[in-house]
C-alpha cells in the first residue's frame, strides 16, 4: 500500500495519482494537521527536505519531486509501460519530461495559472500574463506538431511524457483565456479524457483556487 501526501488540487499531485491509478496501485492519502504548515514540520521536512508535495512512500522508500516519483512507480510497478528499460527509448521520455517541468510548466501553470487565475484581480500583472500566454502558445504548437502523427506524445501507447505535460490540458481547456486551434491536441486531450483515472485525477474543478495565492 503506497502513502501519499498531498492534496488533490495540486498539480504535482495530480500526475502522481494519474500513474498510481492507471498502474491499479492501492494507495491511501496521508494527512495530519500539521500538514497544513507542512513545510515548517520536522517529520514532514525528515520526508522531504523542501516541505513540498507530492511525497510518496512506498515500503522503505519516500521518494519527492513529482517527476521522480512517476519514474519511480513506473520503474518498480509498471512492468514496462509507460516508461522503458531501454536507454534510447527511456531518454525520449526523459527529454519531454524535463521539457515540461522546465518550460511548460513554469509558463503555463506560473505564468498563466498563478499569474491569471490564482493572483487577485487587482494584483494580475497583464505584461507579464501577456508573454506567458504567447509562449505557452508556442510550446503547445509543439505539441500539436507531434500529435499530428501520432495518438500520444511518443507513439500508439501513453508514456509519462503524456502525464506530465497532458496534467496541464484540462486547465488550459478551462480557462477564460485567449488559444489558437489546436486540432491534434485536442483529440489527445479527449483520448486521455476517455481515461478513468485521467478524469478522477486531473479533470478537478479548481474554483476554490481562484484570486489564492496562500499555498
Ligand atoms: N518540483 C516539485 C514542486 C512541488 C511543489 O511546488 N508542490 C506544491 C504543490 S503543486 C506545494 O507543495 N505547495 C505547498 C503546499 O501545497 O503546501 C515537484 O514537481 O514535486
Amino acid at each position: 500500500m503506497l502513502r501519499v501526501w498531498g492534496r488533490r488540487s495540486s498539480f504535482n499531485v495530480q500526475k502522481v495519482m494519474w500513474l498510481i491509478g492507471e498502474l491499479d496501485l492501492r494507495a491511501r492519502a496521508r494527512r495530519c494537521r500539521r500538514c497544513i504548515r507542512r513545510a515548517r514540520c520536522a517529520a514532514f521536512r525528515a520526508m522531504n527536505p523542501h516541505g513540498r508535495v507530492p511525497v510518496v512512500r512506498d515500503d522503505d522508500a519516500t521518494v519527492w519531486e513529482s517527476h521522480a516519483i512517476l519514474r519511480y512507480l513506473a520503474a518498480c510497478h509498471g512492468n514496462g509501460r509507460f516508461w522503458s528499460d531501454d536507454p534510447v527509448v527511456r531518454a525520449r521520455v526523459d527529454g519531454w519530461m524535463d521539457w515540461s517541468q522546465t518550460a511548460l510548466q513554469p509558463d503555463f501553470l506560473g505564468g498563466v495559472f498563478w499569474g491569471f487565475f490564482r493572483t487577485p484581480e487587482s494584483q494580475r500583472d497583464w505584461l507579464a500574463i501577456h508573454k506567458a500566454l504567447a509562449r505557452c502558445e508556442q510550446h503547445f504548437a509543439k505539441l500539436e506538431r507531434l500529435l499530428e502523427a501520432t495518438p500520444f506524445l511518443l507513439g500508439e501507447t501513453l508514456s509519462l511524457a503524456d502525464f506530465t505535460a497532458g496534467t496541464s490540458l484540462y486547465r488550459y481547456f478551462e480557462l477564460e483565456i485567449a488559444r489558437p486551434p489546436l486540432p491534434a491536441v485536442e483529440r489527445w486531450y479527449q483520448r486521455l479524457q476517455q481515461r478513468p483515472p485521467f478524469r478522477k485525477h486531473v479533470m478537478l474543478p479548481f474554483e476554490e483556487l481562484r484570486g489564492r495565492l496562500d499555498y
